[in-house]
């Protein structure tokens, strides 16, 4: 007969945090929320720390290098999807790594014999409105013009003539020459009252934009996530497949960090994976593992060399594996099971190895409570989609905008990989679903709302750190009954709109 684990297994929605002492110098402005991303000894500190601890999910709807820019400049760090070809996420690994504040590569590009309706299809796809033109139509091809919205009018233009006729052509365009400074890119925005500097090398080859209206935000980056040579940090999505060779051609675009991507990780496959990552670059390159839900995962993975294990099954917002596969764990006893593990390591082995929490984060407390719980960082999926920074489309539906957010194990990403259980390689049946989250705007902006909330609840419980967090915070159970009275409720609320 089967272990029964007569435990219920709970998620966040279930606990609540009880305040702790406030002192006098415990404010939310002196609160500093550092935290490991990698495996280290006592006494030791991590190689790589998060400012804000966040990472967002391996997925195609949710980390390619825009979002990884964004968040590596907000403290955190985003994985690549890995459900791609290996040049594909080597290719955004580079950009990652090559961008400098400020500058941007063009992400619309078209070739000048192209038509106004592909201006305008490609506005629509991309949802950028400054398109590069160039002679092969490539983000670096040899910079021929520019076109922005101020080029063209809809009702008066033939949707059939050509890029080379809209164009503002180089000739009439102020650009910078590769090399240049910010602070110089933005004194010939300022001069010529540009909107968008092209910069170009010597051989007149397209390299970024500087665009004005981001000069303000690149002053303001007190977080940026930096590696050694001040450029921003950026982790990567790998599978028990072709690790071989995805791991070099992404450490050779200069990834920081890879995880293996999986659903179910509590496998001999991540700790074949991971040896050889270990073995062939002698312990230089770090391998994050997962996804477990209880100890003997983690131990597994911990045994195996895991520099961070993952935690959660089936609690992704998308996903479906619970009720395709029966598998999984309420997320909060996973965490809380997976971090009395993690203490348990360190104690007898001196190796302390963070642990994140992946997958059903609904709302800003549930992340408090994840960290309380003894997550070092957490991985979002849906949180991270709903920005202007996300890959996906933005949409207007009835009167609302949303963006599009699907699973790695929907059919639309067909990411079989994550899903593998060995044998046939093929996605057999969906684990994830396709489909719209609410549109909130800019990354940046509700990043600072959600770590006010963070720091708030810490000052509340009377800590600094997240390490004082996971140390004295007390969480109590929640009946369904007091979950009601937590809501506004016995009042009739006033409908603001009128
Ligand atoms: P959420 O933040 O709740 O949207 O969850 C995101 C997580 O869900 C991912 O990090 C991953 O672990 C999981 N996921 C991704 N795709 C799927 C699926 O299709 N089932 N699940």
């Amino acid at each position: 007969m089967a272990k029964i684990i007569n435990e219920v297994s709970r998620t966040f929605t279930e606990y609540l945090i009880i305040p702790g002492l406030t002192t006098v110098d415990c404010t939310p402005d002196k609160v500093d929320m550092i935290t490991p991303l990698v495996r280290f000894k006592k006494g030791e500190s991590s190689k790589i720390n998060l400012k804000t601890p966040f990472v967002s999910a391996i997925m195609q709807s949710v980390s390619d290098d825009g979002m990884a820019i964004a968040l590596a400049k907000e403290g955190g760090v985003s994985f690549i999807y890995g459900s791609q070809s290996i040049e594909q996420q080597a290719d955004m690994v580079r950009r990652v790594k090559k961008h400098k504040a400020g500058f941007v590569e063009s992400r619309a590009n078209i070739t000048p014999e192209q038509t106004l309706e592909d201006v305008l299809n490609l506005k629509e796809s991309t949802g950028f409105s400054t398109i590069g033109v160039t002679e092969d139509g490539s983000p670096n091809g040899k910079f021929l013009g520019i076109i922005t919205g101020r080029d063209y009018r809809i009702s008066k233009d033939s949707l059939s003539k050509k890029v080379k006729d809209i164009m503002r052509p180089l000739p009439e365009l102020a650009v910078g020459e590769l090399g240049i400074s910010l602070t110089e890119a933005n004194d010939i925005i300022w001069e010529h009252k540009l909107n968008t500097l092209p910069v170009i090398d010597k051989d007149q080859n397209l390299k970024y934009f500087v665009f004005r209206k981001d000069y303000d935000n690149h002053k303001e980056n007190h977080n940026e996530l930096l590696d050694d040579h001040k450029r921003l940090v950026v982790g990567a999505g790998i599978n028990t497949r072709d690790y071989e060779e995805r791991v070099p051609a992404l450490v050779d675009a200069g990834v920081d960090t890879v995880c293996i991507d999986s659903s179910d990780g509590f496998s001999e496959w991540q700790k074949i994976t991971i040896q050889w990552i270990k073995e062939h670059y002698k312990g230089k390159v770090s391998v994050g593992a997962g996804n477990v839900v209880d100890k003997a995962g983690f131990l597994y993975l911990a045994e195996a060399g895991a520099d961070f294990i993952k935690v959660g099954v089936g609690g992704g917002s998308i996903c479906i594996t619970r009720e395709q596969k029966g598998i999984g764990r309420g997320q909060a006893t996973a965490i809380i099971e997976v971090a009395a593990a993690r203490d348990e390591y360190f104690e007898k082995t001196g190796e302390y190895i963070p642990i994140c929490s992946d997958g059903g984060i609904v709302q800003d407390y549930h992340m408090t409570l994840a960290l309380s719980m003894g997550a070092d960082f957490l991985m979002m999926g849906r949180y991270f989609a709903r920005f202007d920074e996300s890959p996906t489309r933005k949409l207007l539906i009835g009167s609302n905008y949303v963006k599009e957010y699907w699973g790695e194990g929907s059919n639309r990403a067909r990411n079989w990989q994550r899903y593998d259980m060995g044998g046939n390689n093929s996605l057999k049946f969906e684990e994830g679903v396709d489909s719209y989250v609410p549109y909130a705007g800019k990354l940046k902006d509700n990043l600072e709302i959600t770590t006010g909330k963070i720091k708030s609840t810490m000052c509340s419980c009377g800590v600094l750190t997240i390490a004082q967090l996971q140390a004295e915070a007390k969480i109590t159970l929640v009946s369904s009954t007091s979950i009601v009275e937590g809501g506004a409720h016995d009042v009739i609320v006033k409908d603001t709109k009128n």
